[in-house]
C-alpha cells in the first residue's frame, strides 16, 4: 500500500455538511409530475379467511385510479420465495411463500389486503378505509412455544405443524462435560420483539418511461441490486430493462436488507399504469407492517470447574419470527446465528449442543436486525457466565480472564465450525479493564453499598463474524445470497477520480472511508473523489451493506481496482520518464522519480495523456480504469465491552454511567467512524436491555404502533463512551481489515443486563430473564424481603 494519509486517520465525515444542511435527497423528496400515491389497506385481523372484499366503495370517491387486491396481484406477480439448497441446508426447512398481496386469508395484524392508489395520498388513505373486507377470523397464536405444542392453531396448514426451520449441533461430548462439572447453571431469556425503526421508514416509487420502454424503481433499501433482480423475476420483467435506485437513506438496521413485497406492487403498478406511483411508510406502518426482529426465547446450560474453566455448554434458541418468510435469509438466520455466536472467545469450550428453532406465530415476520440473532447468542453465554461466577464465589472478571483466547492462538476452528483468523479476546478484556479501572471500581462499589447505593459493572466479550462472503452461504446452501463484492474506480482526463461500488453506506460513512482509500492509492485528494452507489445503472451488480461487509468486502474490492489503476499509472509515467515502475512514487499529486522532486509527472498531465489524448505505450489501452469483484472473505473481528451502572432498588431505575469498548477491527481505515458505529451499536443495544418491545394483546392486536409505545433510547439515555483500540493485521483479508458494524449492538445488551444484575448483587445475585429489564423487573431483582445479604 501506499504510505498511507488518511488511512487510518481520523478524517470528518465528507458527507455530513450534506446530511446536517437538509440537502440529502430521500426517496420522498423524489416528486414526478403525474405521480399517483399508494395506500394499503393491512389485515385488522390475526388469523382470517378473506370472504370477500368490495373496493366498489372506495373506487367512487374522487381521484382513486386503482384498487389492487391478491387475486389479481398473484397472476401477475410470484410469491417471493428464498432459493435454499436442501441438501446443503443443515436443519429442516419449510417453505412458506410471501404473496404479494394476501390470497383467501391473513396471517397477520398488517398483512396486506389491497392497494389502493389514488392521485393523492390524501385521497389514497380515505378510499383505504373504504375498501371493505369481509374476514372470516380463524383461531390464532401469538407465541412460539404455544405454536410448537400439538393441536396448536396452524400460520400455515399445509405445514402440518408451526416450525419453519429447526436446526441442532452439537460437538465433543456434552453430557459428559456436565457430569464432570463442578458447577453447572442454567437459564431461560427472553429477549425483546424489536422493530429496527430506522429514521426514514421505507419508501418506493415507480416509475415506467414510455421512451425506453425501461422501468426505474427507488427504493430505500441498503441492497438495490437484490431488489433488482427479484422484482425483475417476480414480474418476468427484463432485468437490463429495469434500474434500480437507493439514494440517500436514512438508516436501515438490517430492516432494510430484504426484497419487500411493497417493492413487487409498487412494481407492478406503475407498469400498469404508466403513470409514476410511490408509497410512503407511515410511522405506524413501519413498526407493524415492514419486519420485526430479535424475538428469541432462549434455554442455556453452562458447565464449569471449581478453577473456572468453561467446560460445557448446551442452548436452545426459539425465535417467533411470525406470519411469513423474509427474503433473502428466511427468520431463521437469527436463532441459528444466536447459537453460532453463544460459544464466544472462550478457548477450553470444546463440548457444545445447540438446538435453534424458528417458530411461526400470527404476528409481523420477525427476520434480521443489526447483530442477527447473536446478541441472543451473546446474552445467553455471558450473562450464565455471571451467574456461574456468582455460584463459584468467583469474580466474573477472574472467570473470563481464566478461560479467554489470546492472540497467540489464532487461527483457530471454534466449537461450531466457525473459522477465525485472527483476534485479541484476552488483550482486548485487559484493556478494557483498564479503562475502567476495574479493581478500583470494585472497592468503590463497596463503599457505595455501606451508603445505600448500588453500582454495578457488567463485562460482555465478544468475537464478531464479519463479512459472510460466498463460502459462508455455499456452505449452507443459501442460494437467494452471495455476498462477493465489487468497485469499479475511473480517472477523468482532468484526474479526478469517480469511484462506484456495489455496497451501500446508509449512515456508516462510506464516502468518506472509500475516499481516503482511494486518495492514498493515486496520490490524491479525498475531495477529487467522486462516490456514486446505489444505482444499478451506474454500479457493478453489488450485495449492499448487512453483515459489517463494507469495509472488508467494498473496502477491498475497492483498493484492489484502484491498484489497477495506480499501476497502470505507474507503468505510463515510466515510460514517458524512461524509469522502471519501481522507482516511481506519488508526491503532492505527481509522480516522481523517487528522490528526485524535479523529475515528474502529474497526475492530471498523465491523465489527460491516458484518458484524452491515449497517448500511452504500444502494448497500454488508453484510459484509466480498474474494476475488481472480490470473493469476500469472513474475517472475525473482537471486543470487550464494559458498562458501569448505578441502580435504584425500591423505585428500579437504572443510571448507565459510562461505558467502554475495546475493539479490535483489524486495520482502521477511519477510527472515528470506527467509534461511532460502537456507539451506535450500543444505543440500540440499550434500547434492547431497558426499553425497546413490541407487544401484542390477546388477539394478536399490535399495541405499539407510535414511538410513544415502542420505546427507543434518546441522546440522553447514553452514557459517555471511553474507547480502546488494538489493530490486528487481518490475514485474510485486502487491506488487513475487518468488519465490525454490528458488535456494539450484540455485546451491549448482556454487558448491561450483567451491570444491573452485579449492582444488587447485595440481594442475591439473580439474572435478568425478561429484556427489556422495565423498572418492576429491576426492582424484583432485591427479593421479597429486598433486604441485603
Ligand atoms: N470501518 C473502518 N475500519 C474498519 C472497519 C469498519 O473504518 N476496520 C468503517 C467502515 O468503513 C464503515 C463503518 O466503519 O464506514 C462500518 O463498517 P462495516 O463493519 O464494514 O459495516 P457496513 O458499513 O457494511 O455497515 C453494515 C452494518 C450493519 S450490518 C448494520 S445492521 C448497521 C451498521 O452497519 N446499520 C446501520 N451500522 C449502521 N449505521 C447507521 N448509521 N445506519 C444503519 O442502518
Ligand atoms: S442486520 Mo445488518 O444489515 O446485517
Amino acid at each position: 500500500m501506499a504510505i498511507p494519509r488518511y488511512f487510518g486517520a481520523k478524517v470528518k465525515r465528507l458527507e455530513d455538511p450534506r446530511f446536517l444542511l437538509g440537502r440529502a435527497q430521500y426517496v420522498d423528496d423524489i416528486k414526478m409530475p403525474n405521480m399517483a400515491c399508494v395506500a394499503f389497506v393491512r389485515s385488522t385481523y390475526a388469523h382470517a379467511k378473506i370472504k370477500a372484499i368490495d373496493a366498489s366503495k372506495a373506487l367512487k370517491l374522487p381521484g382513486v385510479v386503482k384498487v389492487l387486491t391478491g387475486e389479481e396481484a398473484s397472476k401477475k406477480c410470484k410469491p417471493l420465495e428464498v432459493e435454499i439448497d436442501l441438501s446443503k441446508f443443515p436443519g429442516k426447512y419449510k417453505s412458506a411463500t410471501f404473496p404479494p398481496i394476501a390470497v383467501g386469508k391473513v396471517a397477520f395484524v398488517g398483512d396486506i389486503v389491497a392497494a389502493v392508489v389514488a392521485r393523492n395520498r390524501y385521497q389514497a388513505e380515505d378510499a383505504a378505509e373504504l375498501v371493505e373486507v369481509d374476514y372470516e377470523p380463524l383461531p390464532i397464536v401469538l407465541d412460539a412455544e404455544e405454536a410448537m405444542k400439538k393441536g396448536a392453531p396452524l400460520v400455515h396448514e399445509e405445514w402440518g405443524d408451526n416450525i419453519m426451520v429447526s436446526s441442532a449441533f452439537s460437538s465433543g461430548d456434552v453430557d459428559k462435560a456436565f457430569a464432570e462439572a463442578d458447577v453447572t447453571v442454567k437459564g431461560r431469556f427472553q429477549m425483546s420483539r424489536h422493530c429496527a425503526a430506522p429514521m426514514e421508514p421505507r419508501v418506493v416509487l415507480g416509475f415506467h418511461d414510455p421512451a425506453f420502454d425501461s422501468t426505474t424503481v427507488w427504493s430505500s433499501t441498503q441492497m438495490p441490486h437484490m431488489v433488482r433482480t427479484k422484482i425483475a423475476e417476480s414480474l418476468s420483467y427484463p432485468e437490463n430493462k429495469l434500474r434500480v435506485v437507493s439514494p440517500d437513506v436514512g438508516g436501515g438496521f438490517g430492516m432494510k436488507a430484504h426484497v419487500f413485497v411493497e417493492e413487487l406492487i409498487i412494481a407492478m403498478l406503475t407498469l400498469e399504469l404508466g403513470k409514476p406511483v410511490k408509497w410512503t411508510e407511515d410511522r405506524r406502518e413501519n413498526l407493524y407492517g415492514s419486519y420485526h426482529a430479535q424475538d428469541e426465547l432462549c434455554y442455556g446450560e453452562l458447565a464449569v470447574k471449581k478453577d473456572g474453566t468453561i467446560i460445557g455448554l448446551k442452548a436452545k434458541f426459539i425465535g417467533d419470527v411470525g406470519a411469513y418468510t423474509s427474503y433473502p435469509w428466511t427468520p431463521a438466520f437469527e436463532p441459528i446465528q444466536a447459537a453460532l455466536q453463544c460459544p464466544g472467545p472462550y478457548k477450553y469450550l470444546k463440548n457444545v449442543s445447540f438446538e435453534s428453532l424458528a417458530v411461526a406465530t400470527n404476528k409481523t415476520t420477525s427476520s434480521v436486525y443489526r447483530g442477527v440473532g447473536a446478541p441472543a447468542g451473546q446474552y445467553t453465554m455471558e450473562h450464565l457466565l455471571d451467574m456461574a461466577a456468582a455460584k463459584l464465589g468467583m469474580d466474573p472478571a477472574e472467570l473470563r480472564r481464566r478461560n479467554l483466547w489470546r492472540s497467540e492462538d489464532f487461527p483457530i476452528v471454534s466449537s461450531t465450525g466457525l473459522k477465525y483468523d485472527s483476534a485479541t479476546p484476552l488483550e482486548s478484556f485487559e484493556k478494557a479493564l483498564g479503562i475502567v479501572h476495574y479493581q478500583e471500581f470494585r472497592k468503590e462499589q463497596e463503599e457505595a453499598r455501606k451508603q445505600g447505593r448500588y453500582l454495578g459493572i457488567g463485562i460482555s466479550c465478544l468475537l464478531e463474524p464479519t463479512g459472510f462472503g460466498p463460502e459462508y452461504w455455499h456452505a449452507i446452501g443459501v442460494d437467494s445470497v452471495s455476498g462477493y463484492e465489487s468497485a469499479q474506480v475511473r480517472v477523468d482526463p482532468a484526474g479526478g477520480v469517480t469511484i462506484s461500488v456495489g455496497t451501500h453506506s446508509h449512515g456508516q460513512g462510506h464516502n468518506t472511508v472509500y475516499a481516503q482509500i482511494v486518495a492514498d492509492e493515486l496520490g490524491c485528494e479525498m475531495n477529487d473523489v467522486t462516490f456514486i452507489q446505489g444505482d444499478t445503472s451506474a454500479t457493478p451488480y453489488g450485495w449492499g451493506a448487512w453483515a459489517s461487509r463494507s469495509a472488508v468486502a467494498g473496502g477491498g474490492a475497492l483498493l484492489t481496482a484502484t491498484k489497477i489503476v495506480r499501476e497502470k499509472m505507474f507503468r505510463i509515467a515510466a515510460d514517458k520518464l524512461e524509469v522502471s515502475p519501481q522507482d516511481l512514487e506519488f508526491n503532492d499529486g505527481n509522480i516522481q522519480v523517487k528522490g528526485v522532486p524535479g523529475k515528474g509527472i502529474s497526475r492530471r498531465e498523465l491523465a489527460r495523456a491516458a484518458v484524452y489524448n491515449a497517448k500511452v505505450p504500444a502494448n497500454e489501452e488508453p484510459g484509466l480504469e480498474g474494476t475488481f469483484y472480490y470473493k469476500t472473505p469472513n474475517p472475525v473481528s473482537n471486543a470487550t465491552h464494559i458498562a458501569l451502572v448505578e441502580s435504584d432498588p425500591v423505585t428500579g431505575m437504572v443510571k448507565l454511567l459510562k461505558y467502554a469498548v475495546v475493539e479490535d477491527c483489524g486495520k482502521m481505515i477511519n477510527p472515528m467512524i470506527v467509534e461511532g458505529q460502537i456507539a451506535g451499536g450500543v444505543a440500540q443495544g440499550i434500547g434492547a436491555v431497558m426499553l425497546e418491545n413490541l407487544s401484542y394483546d390477546e388477539s394478536g392486536q399490535i399495541l405499539t404502533t407510535s414511538l410513544m409505545d415502542y420505546l427507543m433510547p434518546g441522546a440522553a439515555d447514553i452514557p459517555p463512551f471511553e474507547f480502546g483500540h488494538l489493530e490486528t493485521y487481518c490475514p485474510i483479508s485486502v487491506g488487513g481489515i475487518k468488519g465490525m458494524g454490528e458488535g456494539g449492538a450484540i455485546a451491549s445488551p448482556v454487558a448491561v443486563a450483567n451491570a444491573i444484575s452485579d449492582s444488587l448483587a447485595s440481594f442475591g445475585w439473580k439474572p435478568l430473564t425478561k429484556l427489556p429489564a422495565s423498572p418492576e423487573i429491576v426492582h424484583a431483582l432485591r427479593g421479597v424481603d429486598g433486604k441485603a445479604a
